[in-house]
């Protein structure tokens, strides 16, 4: 069944872990046939990636750390979980928002065998968008143990930092991409030890939600067995404005035909919340 409404109501407890530490697991909320709809879009996407395509793993290397975008574009199933899918119901209840547009989806695979780690970052200054309703759900596609789940630093959207974006790739280069706000990324891996660190074990049907200004990164996927297919979606809620930024943002999403200061409302980013 491809539910449209979450599997189960998303308790106030959930919500406020959510507030205080920027990232919380919700378990149970998706039918097993999302997971299967959306792995059929990752196998098509993987065959035939999209124009926004990274191969993080140098040629040669073991296992793959493949990334795309936008597969809701281009494939039935992904359009069919952002329009009619659970997420807009989640996003909305968890950031507390009347309204929730759809922002973009970004497919993160690691193979077995990926020794790379996803490096320590946050999403929202990849991003030209401002405001506080952005939220993301990290909806795996196969089961995650914890040694390679995402971890999240708790409270870290709350410190009013913005660190430049860096790519994925080896080497982890910045992006060229300014804001006033930006300030380099300490070395969060030398400093785990400081922080008090979020991950969890996900079995089919759950995800993480978390905050556009949650810090966090990701081991690889280092054991010879089982895939870790990450389908993550980015949701938007009223105050979200489109930003003015200069140089590279990520994903490079263009032809919106927003300027500084708008709604992120357009066919590209479209109302999904509340349903027609
Ligand atoms: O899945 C991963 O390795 C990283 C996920 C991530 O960085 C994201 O969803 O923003």
């Amino acid at each position: 069944m491809l539910n449209r409404e979450p599997l189960r109501p998303i308790t106030d407890a959930e919500v406020a872990a959510y507030d205080r530490d920027g990232a919380v697991l919700l378990t149970g909320l998706f039918d097993a046939d999302w997971i299967e709809v959306l792995a059929d879009a990752v196998e098509r996407d993987k065959a035939e990636p999209g124009p926004m395509v990274r191969y993080n793993t140098p040629a040669g290397g073991a296992g793959g750390f493949f990334v795309d975008f936008q597969l809701w574009r281009r494939w039935d199933g992904a359009r069919r979980f952002a329009l009619e899918g659970p997420g807009a119901a989640i996003a909305a209840r968890m950031m507390g928002a009347r309204a929730v547009n759809y922002y973009h989806d970004h497919l993160i695979v690691k193979e077995p065998g990926t020794p790379e780690r996803t490096p320590w970052h946050h999403d929202q200054p990849y991003y030209p968008v401002d405001g506080w309703m952005v939220g993301s759900i990290w909806l795996p596609l196969d089961p995650v143990p914890k040694d390679i789940c995402v971890e999240y630093i708790a409270g870290s959207h709350h410190w009013g930092r913005w660190f430049a974006p860096q790519y994925f790739k080896q080497g982890n280069p910045e992006l060229r991409v300014t804001d006033d706000r930006f300030e380099p990324i300490p070395d969060f891996q030398a400093e785990r030890g400081r922080h008090r660190l979020l991950s969890w074990e996900l079995a089919i049907g759950d995800c993480i939600f978390f905050h556009g200004l949650a810090v966090h990164g990701a081991p690889g996927n280092p054991s010879p067995q089982g895939r870790r297919r990450a389908y993550a979606s980015r949701w938007l809620g009223e105050d979200a404005r489109y930003g003015e930024r200069s140089g590279q943002i990520s994903p490079p999403i263009d032809g919106h035909g927003l300027r500084p200061g708008d709604p992120m409302d357009c066919p590209l980013f479209p109302r999904v919340w509340p349903r027609d």
